[in-house]
């Protein structure tokens, strides 16, 4: 943010909150604090601790359990959906065709259910991957979960064998009456990368282009789909081909395609992509617009933003880090406050490079300041 205006005015008030020295001198950086929102409260700021789950999706050796969904609350309890898949990952110097290559490859989507959030009970399988073939063949993976008018939506990364670097990403649907299935999968993807990257040569390298192509020319990735304003909004990360390290991370970017129904067609939106970072996609309803937690790669990563049509997205709070894979607790009361949503939800973390598992997250605000030993003290 370049503050444009030269005149810039200033009153005592704020010159005295901002601590400025010489009203006539101002820095910069005094500039842009002079743009702040003056009614940005603390509310979008936050902390965060991890901690263990119990009962079946405490961690299990040998058994990959990642990338939760959203929480939603059916019958007294609350149900999550993640991707499952065992044993350890071969990587793709051996046969692709039978290794597996990442610890989300030859993943089905499985649930589980609680009733305090904490000690959960593995329910069994949602969302197998589809017969050889299909385009769902060799994976379904990072799942999320939208409840609408009575019926229940899974959209979910799917991959076709065989799995190789330069393999394309795609996003699938599954339908169902009841959080507990059957679920009715989409015949065709809803969601496909651009096709407008060209890669160079034969050799399977996907940092080898001719052409880069749009940010989401290789993999449309962690879909999530938001009812928003009458339509349907599936936000995604994209992964272009020829993908760069850029501002000292990996060149990952947002992006969303909208339909009128909850099955699509989903039309990507002509501003894609509508973040320069990120990674897994976190987004909730709030004030009218769209929230989202941007973590991990790119030059606004640890950052919360918002926008008030769901496209246009500015930083309402930078944070010192945050849970990834987020699984949202959909039930919260999202206009309570802008991180009402954040107070409690599920996470994934690396035990190794081969086996992750879910864990449960809490976050906190920071709304006081006091030392050691002082009264009212938190
Ligand atoms: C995650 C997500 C997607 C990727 C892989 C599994 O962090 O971005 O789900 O495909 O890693």
């Amino acid at each position: 943010m370049t503050p444009q205006k030269q005149n810039i005015t200033i009153t005592d008030a704020q010159q005295d909150f901002l601590g400025i020295t010489n009203k006539d001198k101002l820095s910069a950086a005094s500039k842009r604090a002079l743009l702040w929102d003056p009614n940005l409260g603390n509310e979008w700021f936050f902390d965060y601790a991890v901690s263990d789950l119990k009962g079946d999706l405490a961690y299990e050796e040998g058994v990959v359990r990642r990338d939760p969904s959203a929480m939603i609350k059916h019958d007294g309890k609350y149900y999550v959906w993640y991707s499952k898949s065992v044993g350890p990952t071969q990587g793709f110097a051996g046969d692709i065709e039978n290794d597996k290559v990442f610890p989300w490859d030859r993943c089905d989507i499985w649930y589980a259910t609680s009733v305090d959030g904490i000690t959960w009970k593995e329910e069994g399988v949602a969302v197998a991957r589809g017969e050889k073939g299909a385009y769902d063949d060799r994976s379904v993976f990072t799942v999320e979960i939208m409840e609408y008018e009575g019926m229940y939506y899974l959209c979910y990364q799917t991959v076709k064998s065989p799995y190789n670097v330069r393999v394309k990403n795609q996003v699938g649907l599954a339908w169902s009456n009841s959080p507990n299935g059957p679920w009715t999968k989409s015949k065709e993807p809803i969601l496909s990368p651009a096709n407008n990257g060209i890669w160079k040569g034969t050799e399977d390298n996907r940092f080898a282009v001719e052409k880069k192509g749009d940010f989401d020319s290789h993999k449309v990735h962690d879909p999530c789909i938001l009812p928003y304003k009458g339509k349907f909004y599936l936000y995604y990360k994209g992964e272009q081909m020829g993908e760069a390290i850029t501002f000292g991370g990996r060149q990952i970017r947002h992006g969303v395609a909208i339909a009128d129904n909850p099955k699509g067609p989903y039309i990507k939106s002509p501003y894609n992509p509508i973040s320069n970072s990120g990674h897994e996609i976190c987004v909730w309803p709030y004030n009218g617009g769209i929230a989202s937690l941007i973590t991990t790669d790119g030059p606004e990563k640890n950052t919360v933003q918002w926008a008030p049509d769901g496209i246009n997205f500015e930083i309402k709070a930078v944070v010192k880090g945050a849970p990834h894979a987020i699984g949202l607790n959909r039930t919260a009361d999202t206009e309570k406050e802008p991180t009402e949503i954040l107070r409690w939800g599920l996470t994934h973390e690396y035990k190794t490079f081969d086996y992750q598992y879910i864990r449960r997250f809490t976050t906190w605000r920071i709304t006081e300041h006091k030392a050691k030993g002082e009264k009212g003290e938190n």
